[in-house]
């Protein structure tokens, strides 16, 4: 049955999705309100369906707040910014946006590994400075051939090892389990894929499951010679023990996409020339954003029709 009431956007968004949602319906922006407290305790109730991003989420106390609420809107494939098992349990529906974005996530960890194996940012410093003599940006290291691991085999680890077949990669994965129908070598720890890899790819999902999965262990593992590429979330990797490593040479270089506490990334992080640093820009490109603001409207669509939502999130396992 189609819910009545109004819809929340949580915080900004894609500025054609925000223009869509409010043609077709009765959106409230909270960002936009003088008092959002009081605009929650006054009107919290009308709340039939909230829109956010998947780096905001709606909150437990703003979930608390909404006693009529049915549906969580993520733009954004990760949806680890709402507690889904709160919302599971008050009968609320949550959708993210899968596929639309896998291509584009894809082909930025393949960029960033590349630039960091060969040093493309670093070469285009040193030209940009006026450094450039013979031979004198010195040698990296080979991509292709090369062994990565590949932590996380989803939708987007699984186009990533696709990508990198092209390279002749040996490819490698850890996930909870192994998945089906995927030929690539299962290492059954994230340690023991570190240890057979020149390149451990993180392509997980975020969250308190795989908090810290790349740990102190897994980098000393990972090694000397070994890469780090990280487009899944900072919360995977202990930061901390990724600063030290880089810093002290005990891995040889990484490439991220996402960091702890987003926008900040860690001081020493900008010392170092063997780090690829990137503002978590993995799914913007103007088509990708497109198709995720396009699907965003399309759950929201369906569940203000007939109460369901186009591409809910997967169970609770
Ligand atoms: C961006 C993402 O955060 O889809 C995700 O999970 O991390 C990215 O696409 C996007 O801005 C959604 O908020």
């Amino acid at each position: 049955s189609a819910p009545h009431g109004t819809v929340l956007q949580v915080c900004p968004l894609l500025p054609s999705l925000e223009e869509s949602l409010a043609a077709h319906y009765e959106v409230v922006r909270l960002a936009e309100q003088p008092d959002s407290a009081r605009y929650l305790a006054e009107h919290g109730s009308e709340v039939v369906a909230a829109v956010t991003s998947a780096r905001v989420g709606v909150s437990r106390e703003l979930m608390d707040a909404l006693p009529k609420l049915g549906a969580i809107v993520h733009f954004g494939v990760g949806y680890e910014t709402t507690d889904v098992a709160r919302a599971r349990a008050r009968g609320i529906d949550v959708s993210n946006t899968p596929d639309v974005l896998t291509d584009c996530v894809a082909d930025l960890a393949v960029g960033g590994l590349i630039d960091v194996l060969r040093g493309l940012a670093a070469a285009d410093r040193y030209v940009r400075a006026g450094e450039w003599v013979p031979n004198g940006f010195g040698l990296r290291t080979k991509v292709s051939g090369k062994r990565v691991g590949i932590l996380g085999l989803g939708r987007i680890g699984q186009a990533i090892a696709r990508r990198l077949e092209g390279f002749d990669a040996e490819i490698s994965y850890h996930s909870r389990r192994p998945v089906d129908g995927v030929r690539h070598r299962y290492a059954d720890s994230p340690r023991a894929l570190a240890d057979g890899a020149d390149v451990l790819v993180v392509a997980t999902s975020g969250g308190a499951g795989t908090r810290n999965l790349v740990s102190a262990d897994v980098l000393d593992a990972l090694g000397p010679r070994g890469y780090l590429v990280n487009i899944a979330r900072g919360s995977v990797v202990d930061e901390p023990a990724l600063v030290s490593a880089l810093a002290e040479g005990r891995i040889a270089g990484a490439a991220l996409d996402v960091f702890a506490d987003e926008p900040n990334v860690p001081a020493p992080l900008l010392e170092l020339d063997n780090v690829l640093l990137l503002p978590h820009i993995a799914s913007a490109t103007h088509e990708t954003r497109q198709a995720m603001g396009e699907l965003t409207f399309h759950n929201l669509d369906r569940f203000m029709t007939d109460g369901t939502l186009a591409t809910p999130v997967p169970p609770l396992t």
